[in-house]
Parts: C-alpha cells; structure tokens; sequence
C-alpha cells in the first residue's frame, strides 16, 4: 500500500491525530519525496524539523502532511526555497491558485531519474567535482552521435538539474557549473564542425532577454551534423542585428530559441521586429516548446514554429528538398 502512496494527495492517509512516529525510509515512501530530498529540505530551508529518535529521524503526521502539501506545492512549478518558510494554510492557497509554471505530468520520481551513463555525471555535480563532470561529459561528447548526445545526455541533464534546482536538492551554483561545462563543450562542438560554406545556411541567436541558450546550440549542432552551414551568433542579440546579420549572409533561415513561457514584452516587440524585417527570401523558425503559447502574436506566412527537434528535422529535410 505505501508504494502507491505518492498519487494520494488529500484527504490524509494518516491520521492528523495519530500519534504514530514514522523513521526516514518510511517518510520518504508515503511522501514520494527521496531520502535526499527530505534531508535537503530539512538542512537547507526547515521545511520540517524531525524528532531525534534513538534510530535517526521520526516524523510525525504533521510532519507528513506538510511535507505532502510542499511536493504538491513545487510539482506546481513554485521553488522549494521560496516556498519552504509558508504555513501550511498559505500553502493550501497557493494549490488552489493557479499553477506557477505548468508542467508536464511526470511520474512518480521521472525528474530524478537518468540513464546509468549519466549517473557519475550527476555524482560529480552533486559534490562541485567540475574536473570530474566535465571529463564525464567529454568522454561521453566523443563517443555518441551528435543526436543521442543531445538526446540522451543535454536534455535530459538540463531537465534534471532544473527539476532539482526547483526541489532544493541541487543549488544555483550546480546550476550554473552544469550550463557552464555543456556550453563550452557543445560550443566547442559547434566551432569544429567546420561550416561547408555552401548552402543551405542557417543563422542561429536568441533575441535580447533570452539567455537559455541550449536550444539553439544543440539545433546548430544537428544542423551542421545533417550536412547545412550554420552561423552560431549566441543568445540575447538584439533584432536590429540579427537581421543585418541576415542581411549581409542571405540564410535560407533565420533560427531562433525561446524557451520561457512569459517571454517580456521587449522580447516580443524584438521578435516581431525580426519578422517583419528580414529579407524576403529568408524564413524566420522559432524553435522552442512553449512558442505557440507564448507567442501567438509573432506569426507571417514565412514564420515557422518548431516545438521540438522532430519539426527541426522536418524543416531540415524540406529545405534540402527544395519544398515548401
Ligand atoms: C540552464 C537554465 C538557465 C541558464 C541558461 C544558461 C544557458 N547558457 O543557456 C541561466 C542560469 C542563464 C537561466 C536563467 C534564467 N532562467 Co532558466 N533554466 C535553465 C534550465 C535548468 C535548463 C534549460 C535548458 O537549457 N534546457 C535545454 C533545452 C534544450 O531543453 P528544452 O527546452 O526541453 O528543449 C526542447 C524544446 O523546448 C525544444 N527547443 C528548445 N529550444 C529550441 C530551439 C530550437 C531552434 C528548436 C528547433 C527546438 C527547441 O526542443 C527541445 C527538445 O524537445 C531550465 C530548467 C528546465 N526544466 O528547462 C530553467 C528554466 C528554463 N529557467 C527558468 C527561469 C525562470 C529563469 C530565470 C528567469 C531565472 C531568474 N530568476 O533569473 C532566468 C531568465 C534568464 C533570461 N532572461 O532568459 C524557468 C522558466 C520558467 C518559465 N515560466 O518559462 C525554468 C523552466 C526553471 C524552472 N523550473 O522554473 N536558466
């Protein structure tokens, strides 16, 4: 029974009066939260403050019931550190609010989870070992084909340090040791795949505000792999340049990342900007999940929107094809 206990939300399961003490392990099963999480929590923000017991922790149904409302509280997009201090009732409102950043649904323990090649990966940004990460990712950089690279290890890597940063159990810090190794190395990759200098080319920024750079990176990297000239200018360029950019080099497309959900305003006036701007006979693709919802207003009959690497691939095949 307590392994299903992770889909039971409310009413509780245990009794609020019960006074039953519950060791970590058994914590950790009728929260769905992991040892480490709950541990984090506890050191890092006083999610719950545990009764010692001779054998370690003892939770108490308080405890639990907190605890629940927390996970339910982060899997709604809210992170753990600016959360932690609410009182319980504070959090019962914002579950019932609307959800701060929507998510797909996941099961139980998905973001935690990644393949055995990338565990010492994970290890070694657990414990800031930079050498260690940085010669993981290398190692597994020269073995893989560009795609179950970016397939198998940037996403779901980026994925996971996003989905621990928001539980608390990774900091900032991993955060950014994380994007700094992949950037130099998928940069790296980028730059020694020598352009062909034929056509089709293809220019790849992000527009100003926009910092997440990965996207494009890794669509520039399976561009170059599938045999186009691609032009890496980086994120957060303003419309005025990417389209002089354009301009000077006359790409058969113009490649953009967005991947917040809210994008600023300035942000949008920038990419409508570009849109309307470029030179004719260049498409402007605008690569990233959230695009269609976050941009319904930046659309033209040469605007293209690529949710994923699939319609990336598409696009790609259509361009080489000659079809429209
Ligand atoms: C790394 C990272 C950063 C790094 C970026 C470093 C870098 N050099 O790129 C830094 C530290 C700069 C950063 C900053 C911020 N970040 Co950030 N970040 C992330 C993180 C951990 C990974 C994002 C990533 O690169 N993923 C890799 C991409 C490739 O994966 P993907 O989006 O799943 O890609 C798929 C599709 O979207 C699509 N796609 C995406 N891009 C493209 C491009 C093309 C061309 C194509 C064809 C397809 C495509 O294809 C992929 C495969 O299906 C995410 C966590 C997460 N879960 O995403 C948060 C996240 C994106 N960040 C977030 C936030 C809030 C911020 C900040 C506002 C934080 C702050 N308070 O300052 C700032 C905003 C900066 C800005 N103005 O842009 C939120 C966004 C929430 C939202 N509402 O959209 C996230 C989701 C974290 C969270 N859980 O809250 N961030």
């Amino acid at each position: 029974m307590l392994d299903n206990i992770r889909f039971l939300s409310y009413p509780w399961t245990v009794s609020p009066e019960s006074s039953v003490h519950y060791p970590i392990r058994a914590a950790a099963k009728l929260t769905g939260l992991s040892i480490d999480t709950l541990r984090a929590w506890e050191r890092r923000y006083q999610a719950v403050t545990p009764l010692r017991a001779e054998r370690g922790r003892a939770y108490d149904a308080g405890h639990i019931r907190r605890l629940v409302l927390l996970r339910d509280v982060v899997d709604r997009g809210h992170a753990i550190g600016q959360v932690a201090s609410l009182e319980n009732s504070e959090l019962e409102e914002l579950l019932a609010g609307p959800a701060e950043v929507p998510r797909t649904p996941k099961p139980a323990g998905a973001g935690q989870e990644v393949s055995d090649g990338l565990q010492p990966v994970v290890a070694a940004i657990e414990s800031f070992d930079y050498a260690t990460a940085n010669a993981q990712l290398g190692r597994l950089a020269a073995l893989l084909p560009v795609r179950e690279l970016v397939g198998e290890v940037v996403l779901p890597l980026m994925r996971l340090v996003g989905d621990r940063w928001r539980e608390g159990t990774l900091t900032v810090a991993q955060e950014h040791m994380t994007s700094a190794i992949l950037r130099n190395l998928l940069g790296g990759l980028v730059r020694l795949r020598a352009p062909s200098g034929q056509p089709p080319r293809l220019l790849f920024a992000t527009p100003s505000g926009e910092l997440h750079e990965f996207g494009i990176l890794a669509a520039a990297l399976l561009a170059l792999a599938s045999g186009f000239d691609a032009l890496y200018l980086g994120p957060n360029l303003p419309a005025r340049e990417i389209v002089a950019a354009a301009e000077r080099t006359s790409p058969q497309a113009v490649v953009l990342g967005i991947k917040t959900s809210e994008p600023d305003p300035v942000t949008i006036e920038e990419l409508r900007l570009v849109a309307s701007k470029l030179p004719k006979r260049t498409e402007l693709w605008l690569g990233g999940s959230e695009v269609r919802k976050a941009l319904p207003s930046v659309r033209g009959g040469r605007v293209f929107i690529l949710e994923d690497f699939g319609e990336l691939d598409v696009h790609l095949a259509r361009l080489k094809t000659g079809s429209r």
